[in-house]
C-alpha cells in the first residue's frame, strides 16, 4: 500500500498539472470525515438515495426481476455503513426472497461493524463480508455460477473519469454472466448554487476532508506539508456535469517529502487537483452503458430529480 502510495504521489505531485488520486482520502480520518460529510445538510446526495430506497423499495425489486424462488447473491462494492442497503434487504427478507449479502469493503473495521449492526437489526439476512479488492473478489464469486446482484451506489462511480469510468463497468461485466443485475448509484446534473456548497460546506468539513490528504501524505511520507498555506477550493460547470476539487496553495512554497526523496515547488495560485465527482444526465450514462456489455433496464429518481439509480442487465 505505501509503495503504491510513494508512487501515485510521486507521478502525482510530477506532473505539469499537480493533481492527487481521490482514493487516498479514505483512512481512518477520512472515513470519518466523509461519514460526517454524508449527514451534512448541504450533501443531498445520500438523503436523495435514501429517499429511493426508502421509498421505492418495491420497484428496485420489481425492475430487478428476480424470481422468488431463485436463489441469488446480493453484492455491495464498497458497502459503509449500509444504510440504504438496509431498506432493500429487509424488504426482500419480508417478501421471502432466497439472497445471501456480500459487502464488500477495503476497510475491515467498515464491515465488522456493519456485520454487527445488521446482527441485531436484521438477524434473518445471511451476510458474507468479503474485505478486499472489487474485482479480485468478484473474480472469486463468478466460479459460482448464481445469479448475481452488484450495487453499487452513493455515485461512487462519479469520481472517476468517464473513460476509467466505462472501463470499471466493462470490467465488472467481465466477472458476470448473462442476466446478472447492476444497480448504479449517479448523481444527476443539476445547477452550481445545489452542488457547489455539498462540496463546500459551511461547517467546513469537506475542506477537512481535502486536507487530510495532505497530512495522510505528512504522516505517512514524511512529508512537511504546511496544511494551513493551501486553502480549499471546489469547482463546477454545470454545463459539463463535473464538480472537482483542489488544494490552492497560498505562497511560493517548498515542500519535502523524506520517503519520495523530493521536494516540491508550489507557486503561489497553484492548484492540486484532488477529486473528480461527476454528475450525469441520461446521454452520459448512455454512452458510457454503450461501451460495456451491459443494457440499462430500468431507472429510479427521488422526488427532487436529484439522483438516479439505474438497474443494468449484464447482455
Ligand atoms: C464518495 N464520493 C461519491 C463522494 C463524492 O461526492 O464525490 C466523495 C466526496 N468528496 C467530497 N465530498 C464527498
Amino acid at each position: 500500500m505505501t509503495e503504491q502510495f510513494k508512487k501515485d504521489v510521486y507521478t502525482g505531485l510530477n506532473t505539469p498539472n499537480k493533481r492527487l488520486p481521490s482514493k487516498y482520502f479514505y483512512d481512518k480520518k477520512g472515513d470519518a470525515l466523509f461519514v460526517e460529510i454524508m449527514n451534512l445538510p448541504e450533501y443531498y446526495l445520500t438523503r436523495a438515495e435514501m429517499d429511493i430506497f426508502e421509498n421505492q423499495t418495491d420497484d428496485i425489486i420489481k425492475a430487478l426481476q428476480i424470481s422468488p424462488d431463485c436463489y441469488f447473491e446480493l453484492i455491495e462494492l464498497g458497502a459503509g455503513d449500509g444504510s440504504k442497503t438496509k431498506k432493500l434487504l429487509q424488504m426482500l427478507h419480508q417478501q421471502g426472497f432466497k439472497f445471501d449479502y456480500f459487502p464488500v469493503d477495503i476497510s475491515q473495521n467498515a464491515l465488522d461493524n456493519l456485520e454487527a449492526d445488521l446482527k441485531t437489526e436484521l438477524p434473518g439476512v445471511s451476510v458474507i463480508k468479503k474485505q478486499g479488492d472489487y474485482f479480485e473478489i468478484l473474480a472469486s464469486l463468478k466460479e459460482i455460477k448464481k445469479l448475481k446482484v452488484i450495487l453499487f451506489l452513493g455515485s461512487n462511480i462519479g469520481n472517476m473519469p468517464d473513460e476509467v469510468a466505462t472501463q470499471f463497468i466493462y470490467d465488472l461485466g467481465s466477472n458476470l454472466h448473462p442476466g446478472d443485475k447492476l444497480l448504479l448509484g449517479a448523481d444527476l446534473i443539476k445547477p452550481a448554487s445545489i452542488v457547489l456548497p455539498a462540496y463546500n460546506d459551511s461547517k467546513g468539513v469537506t475542506a477537512a476532508f481535502n486536507y487530510n490528504l495532505l497530512a495522510r501524505i505528512n504522516r505517512e511520507l514524511e512529508a512537511d506539508f504546511d496544511i494551513t498555506n493551501f486553502r480549499h477550493e471546489p469547482e463546477y460547470t454545470e454545463q459539463d456535469g463535473i464538480a472537482k476539487s483542489f488544494l490552492v496553495s497560498q505562497a511560493d512554497q517548498t515542500v519535502c517529502i523524506k520517503s519520495i526523496g523530493q521536494s516540491f515547488d508550489f507557486k503561489k495560485g497553484e492548484r492540486i487537483e484532488t477529486e473528480v465527482s461527476r454528475k450525469y444526465n441520461d446521454e452520459v450514462i448512455h454512452k458510457i452503458i454503450s461501451e460495456t456489455d451491459f443494457k440499462i433496464s430500468y431507472k429510479l429518481s427521488d422526488g427532487k430529480k436529484y439522483f438516479a439509480n439505474y438497474i443494468l442487465e449484464r447482455t
